[in-house]
């Protein structure tokens, strides 16, 4: 039996609430009596409260959204839980030092800038990660853009000194120039370590590491990143890290299982990298692999026109095209022939060679080209260039035009065909492609489709200064390395004009009088999947000028990479948004050419000992793996 008191409140809430207006109207009844009730005094603190609540409230409303957006989209579908949030930001957090003369309203005599620089004070800003630098500076690495950039390549602040002032600096701006070598080659030993560490915990053995679902992704099912970062690892002299690796490939590489590859893919990731990972430790474990993968592709060279398959099963033996066609694509059938030619030489059975060079002279006659220019696709049944009229510098074309001068270079400059080839297509490229953009005026390289000109570049034609600029210092016409210079520019722009400092997979120009701003990107083509031809571009402009604008420009990309791809728990992952620094989007994956190619280029690109990859002596695949130029005894 209840008490009459609870008595009387059951029967009133069973009464009065029996609809949810009435339970409404009588809690406000109650409140407002119990309001009336206060002192004024009471009244006005209790108002005072709520006022200062509302106000801290707006104030952090932005923050709260950005936490709740980036909760709500991240990669590992952990949608909205609290925890996820947190790491998901610190996914971004800047990690690299900042250059001291980066920083705002920092000034100092060169040694100062050079203490700041130390290796030690670099090692203690990257330490766990928690005490990154000054976000803000940080995020204006590409401001270097407006700066006044000195002969050595710091960018420094306009300010009057006094003639002692300059002597003094004079003196040391040897040292300094030296530190500031130093702590960006560093800086790449330290990124290579952090997307390895990714690799080594979450994806080893596997092909790719997919950094923010702590996991990995399989292509082929070879350990596709390992090889493909081999020499990388050796030129970084990260001893360590390459034995394992090696130990890797020595025990547990086996080639000897059903799976389809595609040969070019294959070729110059795989064949390329255990090649060129012999030639710098003759160490013939290497080319006993090479020599079992280079034999299991060759399967695909059976074809009733001998233009290659695409795909290659390297364990049943066979070969095929694609399911949707019996197309290969140019750029692929043409840019296997360093691999193969080397590993001829190598191995002294021609059988590789031929297989490639007889590909290279059946398109060397075929009609359908334009002014050098090819098609992109190639019939494997009868030999002949398909879905013609379509001439671009990028995908499916692109290393078709670099194998002409690389093989020409490979082979001890002798095969004339491959030249005339070249300068032909640099002739088509210059008569059809080139435009200027609105307003920088940009050299940039379109499409012809058809004879209608398209003014949209894919960030894989940014292979192609350093090609020209490879060609020049080759003893090719000097024209080739103004054009070079040219595109390098509009290159480096299509960073430098996105809101992240990274460029999107393909920029559109603008050639309309007006124009706000030269690059414009198509939603679809927002992304950055960590290519890496604007940075080997970099570096052959940097080795053949030795102007410190080059090293500053992949400065401003290496740090924009740390602040937008860098994953805080190891690896770098592609993103979906350039455009978008608050929200890259990640895609939760690091191509294996991150570590193949555009780490090395970035290490190259600072380094300033020519003799570190002699071009005179190495010519790189376009996988980055670099092979040696033939003795010409031979
Ligand atoms: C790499 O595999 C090679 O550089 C290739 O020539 C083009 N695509 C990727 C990098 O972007």
């Amino acid at each position: 039996m209840l008490p009459p008191s609870r008595r009387d409140f059951v029967s009133l809430t069973l009464s009065e609430c029996g609809s949810y207006t009435n339970v409404r109207q009588w809690r406000q009844q109650s409140c407002w009596r119990k309001w009336k009730q206060l002192s004024r005094l009471q009244r006005s603190l209790i108002l005072f409260t709520l006022m200062l609540l509302l106000v801290c409230g707006i104030s952090t409303y932005p923050t709260l959204i950005v936490h709740w957006r980036d909760g709500a989209v991240g990669g590992n579908g952990d949608v909205g839980k609290q925890p996820f949030v947190v790491d998901l930001k610190n996914e971004y957090r800047p990690f690299l030092p900042i250059l001291p003369s980066e920083k705002k309203g920092r000034r100092g005599p060169p040694s100062l800038k050079n203490r700041l620089q130390s290796k030690s004070n670099v090692s203690g800003l990257l330490g766990d990660g928690n005490d990154g630098p000054d976000l803000k500076n940080v995020a204006k690495g590409s401001e270097g853009v407006n700066a006044v950039i000195s002969w050595g390549g710091a960018v420094i602040e306009e300010e009057q000194g006094s003639d002692t002032d300059t002597k003094e600096k004079e003196n040391q701006e040897v040292p300094s120039l030296l530190a500031l070598a130093d702590s960006r080659l560093e800086a790449v030993r330290e990124a290579f370590r952090h997307a390895w560490k990714g690799y080594k915990d979450f994806a080893w053995g596997h092909d790719e590491l997919k950094p923010i679902s702590k996991s990995y992704g399989e292509w082929f099912g070879l350990g596709l990143t390992l090889i493909d970062a081999l020499d990388t690892m050796w030129i970084l002299g990260l001893k360590e890290e390459f034995a394992e690796a090696r130990k890797w490939v020595a025990k547990e590489l086996s080639f000897n299982k059903s799976v389809d590859v595609n040969l070019f893919e294959s070729t110059i990731r795989i064949l390329g990298g255990l090649l060129s990972t012999y030639h710098l430790t003759g160490d013939s474990v290497f080319l006993d692999k090479a020599t079992d993968i280079g034999s299991r592709l060759m399967p695909a060279f059976k074809t009733p026109s001998k233009i290659p398959y695409s795909d290659v099963n390297i364990g049943k033996g066979t070969a095929h095209p694609p399911r949707w066609t019996s197309d290969s694509t140019v750029a692929e059938v043409t840019s296997i022939q360093m691999e193969f030619r080397e590993l001829s030489r190598l191995t002294g059975d021609p059988q590789y060679q031929l297989a490639v060079m007889e590909v290279m002279e059946q398109i060397h006659k075929l009609d359908g080209k334009q002014d050098g220019l090819v098609p992109m696709f190639i019939n494997t049944n009868n030999g002949q260039f398909t879905h013609q009229g379509i001439y671009t510098l990028g995908a499916r074309a692109d290393s078709y035009y670099e194998y002409l001068l690389k093989q020409w270079i490979q082979g001890g400059k002798k095969e004339k065909v491959l030249l005339e080839d070249y300068l032909q297509a640099v002739e088509g490229v210059k008569k059809n492609l080139l435009k200027k953009s609105v307003p920088l005026g940009l050299t940039f390289v379109g499409e012809l489709s058809h004879g209608y000109f398209s003014a949209k570049m894919d960030h894989l034609v940014c292979f192609l200064p350093g090609t020209l600029a490879l060609g020049a210092h080759h003893g090719l016409p000097a024209d080739h390395m103004e054009l070079a210079q040219q595109l390098m520019e509009t290159c480096y722009q299509m960073y430098a004009q996105m809101e992240t400092g990274l460029s999107p997979e393909i920029a559109h120009f603008n050639m309309h009088e007006g124009s706000k701003q030269d690059v414009d990107v198509k939603i679809a083509d927002r992304h950055n999947l960590l290519r890496p031809e604007t940075v080997e571009s970099l570096f052959y402009l940097y080795r053949f000028t030795k102007d410190k604008k080059y090293q500053q420009w992949g400065w401003e990309i290496l740090q924009n990479f740390n602040k937008y791809t860098r994953v805080s728990t190891g690896g770098y992952t592609s993103i979906n948004n350039v455009r978008d620094p608050a929200y890259p989007s990640p895609r939760d994956k690091m191509e294996s050419f991150f570590l193949g190619e555009t780490l090395k280029y970035f290490y190259l690109l600072f380094s300033d000992d020519p003799s570190l990859m002699n071009l005179d002596k190495y010519v790189f695949n376009t996988e980055a793996h670099p092979l040696p130029v033939w003795p010409q005894t031979e």
